[in-house]
């Protein structure tokens, strides 16, 4: 199979088309390790500085009681996972987490909500949060579910720079995991987001029990979107107890590196982000991530319900391996896009 560099050669100066298929993402799974590592690190300086790092802190804003049955979240109502549900956060406790957040070096600041998607109401609550964070300097992300037409525009206007809304899987093996929305729908709202000038931050989850061929699949269908997200967290999954992926096997960490390399080629402009399941991860795996092309993480103590490594082990890794943060760039003036 062809593994050349002609599909980056077709890949324009900014973040456009370049057909991925699924079968040349496959063929760069199945390259040998150094080779596929080598290739993504020279696609990965061509395009950044290697030694730079976008920090992004989550806060869960709305916790639990959600009504989808997505198969790998804590957050459904659907399954027992011992999970204390919260209302949506008051405004003043949100901005003190993101101040906190931005005090321990994070730049980007992104508000969680167990949603299927927002009500009216939800939507200028949450605008007043991202209107305030966006106040401190922050860039701002919001995943919220399925957005209706317009309430991106209102997201927006408030001063919101990503909208967070992931794929999750490949399309043939995401009717094994959630039953209640298609990824056509997440489609739709991509689109909204797109077309209302929100830079788009989707990625995936892997270790869902998928095989090699359906992470090719993800990686293409991300690529293939026209343009590329600017922003593609790549999530191990954390296999929460109670959840019908609980005992799930977990992906050979080196499958993992792999599957971020493969982003990285596949979306050579993109932040890639090294998202949930970095818990379990050694440092020795995590650098192979950085190596791999990854240039991005959630930082702080905990993701949206689940832990997440200490702010102190990260700063420890980062000076282990002379990484360095980003600035914060607004929508406006992104360089990313
Ligand atoms: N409710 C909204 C939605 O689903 O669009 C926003 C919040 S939802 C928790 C955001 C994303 O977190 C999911 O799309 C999924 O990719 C990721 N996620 C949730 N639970 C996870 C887990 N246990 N392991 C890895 N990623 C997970
Ligand atoms: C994403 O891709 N991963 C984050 C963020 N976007 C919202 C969420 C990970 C959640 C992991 C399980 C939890 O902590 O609830
Ligand atoms: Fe709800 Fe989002 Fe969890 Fe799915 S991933 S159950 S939509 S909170």
């Amino acid at each position: 199979m062809n593994v050349s560099i002609v599909d980056e050669a077709r890949a324009p100066a900014a973040a456009t088309r370049a057909h991925w298929s699924v079968d040349s993402v496959a063929a760069l799974f199945e390259l040998p390790f150094n080779d596929l590592l080598h290739r993504a690190q020279s696609v990965h300086r061509s395009h950044f500085d290697p030694n730079e790092i976008q920090l992004s802190t989550l806060l869960s804003i709305k916790t639990g009681g959600c009504p989808e049955d997505c198969g790998y979240c804590p957050q459904s109502v659907r399954f027992d996972t011992g999970l204390a549900d919260q209302a949506l956060l008051p405004i003043e406790q949100v901005v003190a987490a993101a101040q906190a957040a931005r005090a321990k070096g994070a730049t980007r600041f992104c508000m969680g909500a167990a949603w299927r998607g927002p009500k009216q109401r939800d939507v200028e609550q949450v605008a007043a949060m991202i209107k305030a964070v966006h106040d401190l300097g922050m860039e701002t992300c919001a995943t919220l579910g399925m957005l209706k037409d317009g309430q991106a525009e209102q997201l927006g206007a408030a001063g919101l720079d990503y909208y967070n809304h992931n794929l999750d899987t490949a399309p043939e093996y995401y009717n094994e995991i959630i039953h209640t929305r298609e990824q056509r729908d997440r489609l739709d709202t991509l689109g909204r987001v797109r077309a209302a000038g929100v830079h788009v931050c989707c990625g995936g989850i892997v270790g869902m029990g998928e095989t090699r061929a359906q992470r090719a699949a993800l990686i293409a269908q991300l690529a293939n979107l026209d343009p590329y997200p600017e922003s593609v967290p790549i999530n191990n999954l954390v296999a929460v107890p109670g959840t019908p992926l609980a005992d799930t096997e977990p992906l050979d960490p080196l499958e993992f590196v792999r599957t971020i390399a493969c982003a990285r080629i596949a979306m050579p402009r993109a932040r890639v982000r090294l998202s949930a399941g970095r818990s379990d991860m050694s440092d020795a795996v995590q650098a192979l991530c950085f190596l791999a092309g990854a240039n991005s993480i959630f930082y702080g103590d905990k993701l949206l319900t689940t832990g997440n490594p200490e702010v102190e082990r990260d700063q420890h890794l980062m000076a282990k391996l002379g990484l360095h943060p980003a600035a914060a760039v607004p929508r406006a003036s992104s360089s990313e896009s």
